[in-house]
């Protein structure tokens, strides 16, 4: 049985990755709702309803975990997602913020991410649920994400954008930084040059990965002896862009099927 993971869009990759390189042995089923991101400016209620579509396509797969490998999702619809399905659902939020904490000395944590998510607060909530003493300083930065989707990362407009909406964090003394978007890790090059070496980057990719491997293991649930493993990708959106972009930011080929999902 494949581990699934969804996202708006590529963002999931960053922490499909992680599960690849971690979980070598599983299989694995990605879908990208490309067609409809960016999710982050939409309404929370919208994105519960194109979360639970794309889980109910993975359910339907025949996933025995799902990864929702997007902060806006987890911060819209986690909570009831885990009463709707049965089989386990992990989101990046709480991984993300445990690798914070665990990461900042100064106990001053800032955060990047959708509207959505920073409207949530889930993130401040999240860290003072563990760590009450914590500082945490929000910023959204909604440009980011298409950034990624149009694979303009590199493009010469994209360092004077993120400078531009990472310049009130320069102000709050903080040493570490959520990327509490998982396009973002693509984007750490950039984020890391603007914020400067005194600020470590954390991306909830690792920790994920980390907690569904914990949790594989104590339902019995991890896949041993599967020398071949299969990974399937879907797309809502153009099939041939994602297999180009996404094989590229994944360092393998991949293999893409696009799919329609309900209005
Ligand atoms: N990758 C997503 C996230 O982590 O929030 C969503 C990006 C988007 O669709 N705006």
């Amino acid at each position: 049985q494949p581990i699934g993971l969804l996202d708006s869009g590529f963002g999931g990759l960053t922490v499909a990755s992680e599960v690849l390189r971690q979980l070598p042995q599983e299989n694995i089923l990605y879908v990208g709702d490309n067609l409809r991101c960016p999710y982050g400016s939409r309404e929370p209620d919208e994105v519960k309803r194109y979360l639970f579509q794309i889980m109910d396509f993975l359910a339907e797969q025949g996933v025995k975990m799902i990864i929702i490998a997007c902060n806006t999702a987890t911060a819209a619809g986690l909570e009831e997602a885990r009463t709707r399905y049965k089989i386990p659902v992990l989101g990046v939020i709480t991984p993300g913020s445990r690798a914070a904490i665990s990461a900042t000395q100064s106990e001053r944590v800032g955060v990047i991410g959708t509207d959505v998510t920073i409207q949530s607060d889930s993130y401040r909530r999240e860290i003072h649920r563990l760590n009450p003493r914590l500082y945490v300083v929000n910023q959204s930065c909604p440009p980011f994400v298409q950034l990624v989707e149009e694979d303009r990362t590199e493009a010469p407009e994209a360092h004077p954008l993120v400078a531009s909406y990472l310049a009130p964090l320069q102000q709050e003394g903080i040493d570490t930084l959520i990327l509490g978007c998982t396009h973002y890790p693509l984007l750490a090059p950039l984020i890391g040059e603007v914020m400067g070496e005194g600020v470590k980057l954390i991306s909830s990719a690792e920790e994920t990965a980390r907690e569904a491997s914990t949790i594989l293991q104590l339902k019995h649930l991890l896949n041993a002896d599967n020398p071949a493993p299969q990974h399937r990708f879907f797309t809502t959106g153009d099939a041939d862009y994602f297999q180009r972009v996404g094989s590229r930011w994944l360092k393998r080929e991949i293999d893409v099927t696009g799919i329609v999902l309900g209005p």
